[in-house]
């Protein structure tokens, strides 16, 4: 059964989301002219006025902006209100460079709070819900966001934030937690502890994940399922644009409906930024018409995905971005060959394996070193050596078909792979640092 927060805006036809994406683009162009001299320059540059957007149609002419754009501009220079507006900053996790820091108003904190109630609500959540928010709360937008959307939908909201595994299974027991928001890795890791603990999916309560923040797979989609004995949810965003919630996964589980009535995407060929059609693979682009303290113009994610129109089963209206295929700065390059983190977790889970993996790319000499550290489940785990090798051996092959390269595969003990409480690393590149 469906829960739809606002029917009005999430089943709204193709022609009501043009007009409100029509009137709300004009008005943002206008705002970030008069209010952002960095963007305003930017255009000028472009040879673009805001008499030149008069729909959606127009927003080709609008120059994009990109991560090093946040970087020059840090850390004052993309704010759209005056300071004393700005109620909040939320932060990326960013490791390398300046860090991005976004702005909210009160505006702003509500919409993107509403769009955190629209994802639970399609997961199925109502008041009658304990919503426990198990994503880091502080700089990192995912507790915070939905923490606020639980709070808008009514649930009895749970803010454990991220880590202590063991507070974790005893608030989700005791207090019948029924939805659980955290990342897929530590969903995934979660179901592992509740399996050593001895606890079986029906001796918890949840029915509902909503994962998201890092690339999961299908296969640990169905992994996540059957150990927690939930529905799991797939929910997209990104600080820059807010956080969590610019798009989510609705019972259908055929790709996120992004919330058009405040963000409009489209897909680019990453080299040549030319607009792609419906169903083409590209970089995912954002326009957030509405956001006022951190007003973002076609900005480029990195992100790799396609857009489907389709209609969809549960009636909702809105453009479905499909899972993430990986990022454009997240694809290696090895030995001449694009390699994405997630073709190598589909190999590894329809193998039998778990998502426990660190990939490690290195440059010995000339060429690429390339090498998979797998942890074996508890389950196959032995020390027969005849056995791993065959193992071993079985997933090279598989990985090759897959990739079309060779990779070393090392099949590591359980448990033996550090685990994360928030996004997972699963790269290692040292070609980087040379
Ligand atoms: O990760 C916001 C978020 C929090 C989303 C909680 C979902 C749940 P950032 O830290 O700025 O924001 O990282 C944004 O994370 O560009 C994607 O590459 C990746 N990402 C986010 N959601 C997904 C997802 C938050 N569902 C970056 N699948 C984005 C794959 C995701 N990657």
């Amino acid at each position: 059964m469906e829960h739809y927060y606002q029917p009005e805006i999430e089943c709204a036809s193709r022609e009501e989301i043009i007009k409100i994406q029509n009137e709300k683009l004009v008005k943002q162009v206008r705002h970030v002219w008069d209010n952002v001299p960095y963007y305003r320059k930017k255009m000028e540059e472009k040879g673009v006025t805001p008499d030149d957007v008069k729909s959606i149609d127009d927003l080709y002419k609008l120059p994009f902006l990109s991560k090093d754009d946040l970087r020059e501009s840090y850390p004052f220079g993309m704010m759209g209100v005056p300071q004393k507006d700005v109620v909040r900053i939320h932060s990326t996790s960013g490791t390398t460079g300046k860090r991005v820091v976004a702005f909210y108003n009160q505006h702003d904190i509500d919409l993107w709070e509403d769009c955190c109630a629209r994802a639970i609500a399609a997961a199925g959540g109502t008041k009658e819900d304990v919503c426990q928010v198990s994503y880091g709360f502080g700089l990192f937008t995912g507790g915070a966001g939905l923490n606020g959307g639980s709070h808008k939908l009514g649930c009895m909201t749970v803010p454990t934030s991220s880590g202590n595994t063991d507070r974790q299974i005893m608030f989700l027991r005791d207090l019948n937690a029924t939805i659980i928001c955290c990342t897929p890795s530590y969903a995934a890791f979660l179901g592992e502890s509740l399996k050593e603990m001895g606890l079986t999916p029906d001796e918890i309560p949840l029915k509902a994940g909503i994962f998201g923040a890092e690339a999961w797979s299908e296969e640990m989609r169905r992994d996540i399922e059957k150990t927690l004995g939930i529905k799991a949810y797939d929910i997209y965003g990104l600080t820059e644009l807010s956080g969590p919630g610019v798009s989510f996964e609705c019972s259908a589980q055929q790709g996120m409906h992004v919330n058009e009535d405040h963000f409009i995407a489209e897909i680019i060929d990453p080299d040549t930024e030319e607009v792609l059609p419906e169903g083409a693979v590209g970089e995912l682009v954002f326009t957030a018409v509405d956001k006022e303290a951190f007003p973002m113009i076609r900005y480029r994610t990195h992100d790799v995905c396609s857009l489907t129109r389709e209609p969809c089963s549960c009636g909702r209206t809105h453009v479905r971005m499909t899972r993430l295929m990986g990022r454009t700065d997240d694809m290696l390059i090895i030995r001449g060959v694009n390699v994405f983190p997630s073709q190598i977790e589909t190999v590894l889970l329809n193998e039998g394996y778990a998502a426990n993996y660190l990939i490690l790319v290195d440059r010995v000499g000339t060429t690429d070193s390339f090498e998979i550290q797998v942890e074996m489940t508890p389950e196959m785990f032995t020390d027969n050596v005849g056995e791993v090798a065959e193992r071993q051996k079985n997933l090279v092959e598989k990985l090759k078909s897959m990739l079309g390269l060779r990779a070393k595969v090392t099949l590591v003990a359980p448990k033996s792979i550090a685990r994360s409480e928030g996004k997972a690393v699963r790269v290692i590149d040292k070609r980087k640092f040379f």
